[in-house]
């Protein structure tokens, strides 16, 4: 038996990087049961595991240690069925652009809230600052602002200027790194800067092209060093929630969740409610509007056609 880290996932075959550095492709044998929620996939991306090898001489996956975190994306058709992206994240990069495209408030703030629901370390950076306008310097200020309040770090960087890309690689060193963010936003431009053996495809639209058809995408796992791992999500735009209550929805509001114990009712849904400390702070300036609006989207859309109409 040797243990092991799942690098990938082709379906029913799954590269495992040994302890002794060597990969091997494994299969999985037996039934895995080690989380509350149904999943499509019993096995994932970051998933730290023992392998041994059978008669056959083939390697069989044959425990998965607990997962410290994962994250997850509803299954298409089955929305109370999960797919486990990855497991085992240090942290999560969001890529946002305010240009060349702008990444919408709800695109950033369905994925602030997802990091705290599943306990991952967030760090939102902002790029292509190389090309930001006055205008859109303005924005940028505007957005750091609101999310340094919420509690995230944030960092300007420029893939292709090198701005930033020296402080990002002392942020992510010796963790298992998430790279997300919209389409166009640069993830496999910065992959490809910390990684230029892997040569990624950049600027590709594949996503939009596949959009509607039934396309299957999974994570991949890279090395970056020898103790820095970077999980690249291609064609995956959004994230999901599953197993969470409405009510629990503020609590993944960080500055939310610090104030709430000032409203009037313990079960306030900081809608329209008399005592509201959220609608207080809201008037007051001290809370982001923006944010505050993600809120009510998230609270008040039902999550399932959300998801569907965001192609989430
Ligand atoms: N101006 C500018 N363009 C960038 C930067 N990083 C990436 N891009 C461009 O943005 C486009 C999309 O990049 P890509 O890495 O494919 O994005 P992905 O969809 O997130 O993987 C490509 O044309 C890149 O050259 C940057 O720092 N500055
Ligand atoms: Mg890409
Ligand atoms: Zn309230």
């Amino acid at each position: 038996m040797q243990k092991g880290t799942v690098y990938r996932s082709t379906g029913s075959w799954y590269d495992v990087k040994l302890e002794d550095g060597e990969f091997t492709k494994a299969r999985i044998q037996g039934k895995f049961r080690n989380l509350s929620i149904r999943t499509t996939n019993p096995v994932s991306v970051g998933d730290k595991v023992d392998v041994s090898i059978n008669d056959n001489n083939e390697a069989v996956i044959k425990n998965i240690y607990p997962r410290k975190n994962y994250i997850i994306r509803k299954s298409v058709n089955l929305s109370k069925e999960a797919h486990i992206i990855a497991s085992n994240i240090d942290l999560a990069i969001l890529l946002v652009t305010v240009v060349s495209p702008l990444t919408s408030p709800g695109f950033i703030d369905r994925f602030t809230v997802t990091a705290e629901a599943y306990n991952i370390p967030l760090l939102i950076v902002f790029n292509k600052v190389e090309i930001y306008d006055s205008k859109a310097l303005a924005k940028l200020e505007d957005l750091e602002k609101s999310y340094s309040k919420a509690g995230y770090p944030t960092l300007r960087m420029s893939v292709l200027e090198n701005i930033g890309t020296e402080d990002l690689k002392k942020k992510i060193q010796d963790k298992s790194v998430l790279v997300s963010g919209n389409s166009g936003a640069g993830k496999s431009t910065l992959i490809n800067n910390l990684i230029p053996d892997l040569r990624l495809k950049v600027g590709k639209i594949s996503e939009t092209h596949n959009k509607g058809k039934h396309t299957t995408t999974f994570a991949e796992m890279f090395d970056y060093n020898s103790q820095t791992k970077i999980i690249d999500t291609p064609g995956i735009k959004g994230f999901g929630l599953v197993d969470f209550e409405k009510e629990e929805l503020a609590t993944f509001f960080p500055e939310m969740l610090s104030i709430l114990k000032h409203c009037k009712f313990h079960n306030c849904k900081h809608i329209n409610e008399p005592g509201c400390e959220v609608l207080e702070q809201l008037k007051s300036h001290n809370f982001s509007n923006t944010r505050y609006q993600s809120y009510l989207a998230m609270y008040k859309e039902d999550e399932d056609t959300n998801y569907r109409k965001n192609n989430y």
